[in-house]
């Protein structure tokens, strides 16, 4: 969040006749750094085409104009775009797309079913949710897949990737296009006259950019096209190419379609790849900003689609970025704060200062079935701990848990009877290897400790999570091996978040600054996101989880279905925090990330009784809630939609997220 309002280069407009490029020699120089406020910055985004559909598809053999579409139980959860001409959507049932397209070929997502140690494709998945839980093990492996081939295609020296979602990265091409321009225009490389870099740059020397087949954003009048190229012009025309280098290689070597947006920031690409799919990209050049987001209604814009959006709706009584665009710096930041009007004005002017973050990584991960019906003994609970800890541990083996880079510290089980939450952590054993048996011995003896308090069953919901990850060292004991003695024996001392009230616990219940700006970012932030954001998994917890947050559908699933427990240390995350441990659903800032952790322990919890009441009308206020989650949520800010009651209402807007 910049603190002052960033404009655009005032310096001559479009169609005057220059001599010498708008950009300096140290704005080029610039480029190589990576510089966020470079003007001639080049990012791009790439969004996989319908993927999971792509993703079996792929491993079916299907071919190419063959209607499918991926169901989860009795939804769709991704549609092709051969399917998509019948009108087959997500909103829409196994059966109603049936009676659209009788050719539909409709795979049932893999499933682990109870008491089984892997997940695979079952045929009679759909009729069994009871017993089954959904993996999306197969589609996290493709993603990989993909990225690590991005990856492996860009210099090793000039990567700059961010994984925003399972199927989006970010690419910041900034620093390989500054080479390859000094290689391709070596008059680039001569010293500045005077040696004074804030000398313009010559204009480059080709008037004429071949743009292929890259759907380019429209200019309007004023921005004339017959004006010479200048070096943003350039820069984003070698970051298209790059860009199509790469979507080309993903096509043949794994099969898959992708869409792309190229642009100089991270909200204009991500328009970009929205706006011609499948299998197309976008060029937003400098010049087509303006146009390009004049006729949009600005709601479409990431961060604008939820609350504040429906705040900025009706303060200024409009929906499109054109009549935004009227109204002063002054008055907006009057209605909406500084930070949040100097924001807004800068975003709606194509204005995007974020990092392309490549360092972002898991926090936690977890593993949950909500049973219907309720599960009623230990040894029914047993079976589900074993495919929640394989499906964790599987995932762990991908952070490079085996490898000691990364490993988590704690292990949280959570179980639901009646409206009653409870939940155990404890910490994870650090001297030795980390293995899944491990993970289900841990998990097993927090369901003992829950099952001795009796009257615990049935039950309706468990989930397993890890959390608290530190980086190891590769090769070599970290220094988490010198510590063992003190992690072991915190490890006995398990805690019991449940009965424990919270005046006992002084640490875990640490208050934190009131709702602010970020109170607004953080839960529809598309970036702040995570590596591993989709790790809730069944229908259920989708469903639970997505309605839970308070925003439109679309930014929903990414944020909330699938990135609800996780959470980043990002770099936007630091640029609006005030603290400098964010929340990623109530955007509370935490100044540890123990505090942080228990604080998403309090949300998971509420999510969990929340989901109860709403299941169960009428009965849901007479259920017990355990003495501290009556209480105040650790870091709570005090705001109205941080203080969801048991019971609260639906938020607006949540009614119309259904998962499928
Ligand atoms: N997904 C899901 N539930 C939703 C939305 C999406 O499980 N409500 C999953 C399936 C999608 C994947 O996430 O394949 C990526 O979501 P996208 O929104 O990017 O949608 P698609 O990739 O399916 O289609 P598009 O071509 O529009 O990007
Ligand atoms: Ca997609």
């Amino acid at each position: 969040m910049p603190s002052s309002p960033v404009f655009r280069d005032s310096s001559p407009a479009y169609g005057a006749i220059r001599r010498r490029s708008r950009f300096t020699y140290k704005q080029l120089g610039s480029l190589a750094s990576y510089s966020t406020t470079s003007p001639l910055r080049v990012i791009a985004h790439i969004d996989l085409d319908a993927f999971y559909a792509q993703c079996e598809m792929v491993r079916l053999g299907t071919p190419e104009d063959q209607p499918l579409a991926v169901q989860q139980w009795q939804g769709l959860i991704a549609i092709n775009y051969p399917a998509r001409t019948f009108g087959i959507g997500r909103h829409c049932t196994v059966t109603e797309a049936r009676k659209l397209c009788p050719q539909l070929i409709a795979q049932h997502v893999a499933t682990w079913k109870e008491g089984e140690e892997k997940w695979a494709y079952h045929e009679d998945a759909a009729s069994h949710i009871g017993t089954h839980k959904v993996s999306l093990d197969p589609y996290r492996l493709q993603s990989r897949k993909i990225l690590a081939l991005i990856k492996d295609f860009l210099p090793s020296n000039r990567q700059k990737v961010e994984k925003a979602s399972i199927d989006e990265v970010f690419l910041d091409l900034s620093g390989q296009i500054h080479g390859i321009l000094l290689e391709r225009f070596p008059e680039l490389g001569n010293p500045p006259p005077y040696d004074d870099p804030s000398e313009n740059l010559p204009l480059p020397s080709i008037t004429a950019l071949d743009w292929q087949a890259d759907a380019l954003v429209d200019l309007d009048d004023i921005e004339a096209e017959a004006d010479d190229p200048d070096w943003d012009d350039v820069a984003i025309l070698i970051g298209s190419e790059i860009v199509r280098d790469i979507r080309a290689e993903v096509r043949q070597q794994l099969g898959y379609t992708c869409s792309a947006g190229i642009a100089s920031n991270k909200m204009l690409s991500k328009l970009g790849s929205g706006h011609k799919k499948p299998n197309q990209q976008t060029v937003i050049r400098n010049r087509a900003v303006q146009h390009f987001l004049s006729d949009m209604k600005f709601t479409k814009i990431r961060n604008l689609g939820g609350k504040l959006g429906e705040q900025v709706v009706s303060t200024f009584d409009t929906e499109t970025i054109k009549d935004l665009l009227e109204i002063p710096v002054e008055q907006i930041k009057l209605k909406l704060g500084d930070d949040t009007g100097i924001w807004l004005y800068n975003t709606i002017r194509g204005i995007d200062a974020s990092e392309v973050n490549s360092r972002t990584q898991i926090k936690s991960m977890l593993s949950a079935k909500s049973f219907r019906p309720s599960i009623n003994n230990v040894e029914q609970a047993y079976k589900w701990l074993r495919i929640f800890a394989a499906d964790i541990f599987s995932r762990l083996v991908e952070e490079g848990v085996l490898e000691n880079k990364r490993r988590p510290k704690t292990i949280n089980l959570y179980h639901r009877h009646g409206g009653q939450t409870r939940s155990r952590s404890t910490a994870i054993p650090q001297g030795k290897k980390l293995d899944e048996a491990t993970l289900i011995d841990l998990a097993k003896s927090l369901m003992n400790q829950i099952a001795s308090e009796g009257r615990v069953w049935p039950c309706a919901n468990l989930s397993l999570s890890v959390g608290g990850f530190e980086d190891g060292v590769v090769g070599n004991m970290g220094i988490g091996a010198f510590l063992v003695k003190g992690d072991e024996a915190k490890g006995l001392k398990t805690q019991s978040d449940a009965s424990t009230p919270s005046s006992d616990r002084p640490e875990k219940r640490r208050r934190v600054e009131g709702p602010s700006i970020q109170n607004f970012f953080k839960r529809d932030s598309p970036y702040g996101a995570t590596e591993d954001n989709d790790s809730i998994e069944d229908a259920d917890e989708h469903q639970t989880l997505r309605s839970l947050a308070s925003h439109d559908a679309e930014d929903s699933r990414k944020e909330a279905g699938e990135t609800d427990f996780v959470t980043t240390k990002s770099s936007e995350t630091r640029q609006l925090s005030i603290t400098d441990y964010m929340c990623s659903r109530c955007n509370a800032g935490l100044e540890t990330a123990e505090a942080l952790q228990s604080h998403l322990d309090w949300h998971f919890a509420k999510d969990l009784q929340q989901e109860e009441e709403r299941g169960r009308p009428g009965f849901a206020s007479h259920t017990s809630v355990p003495s501290d989650q009556k209480q105040k949520k650790p870091g709570a800010p005090s705001s109205k939609k941080s203080s969801r009651g048991s019971n609260s209402k639906l938020e607006q807007g949540q009614s119309r997220l259904k998962f499928g």
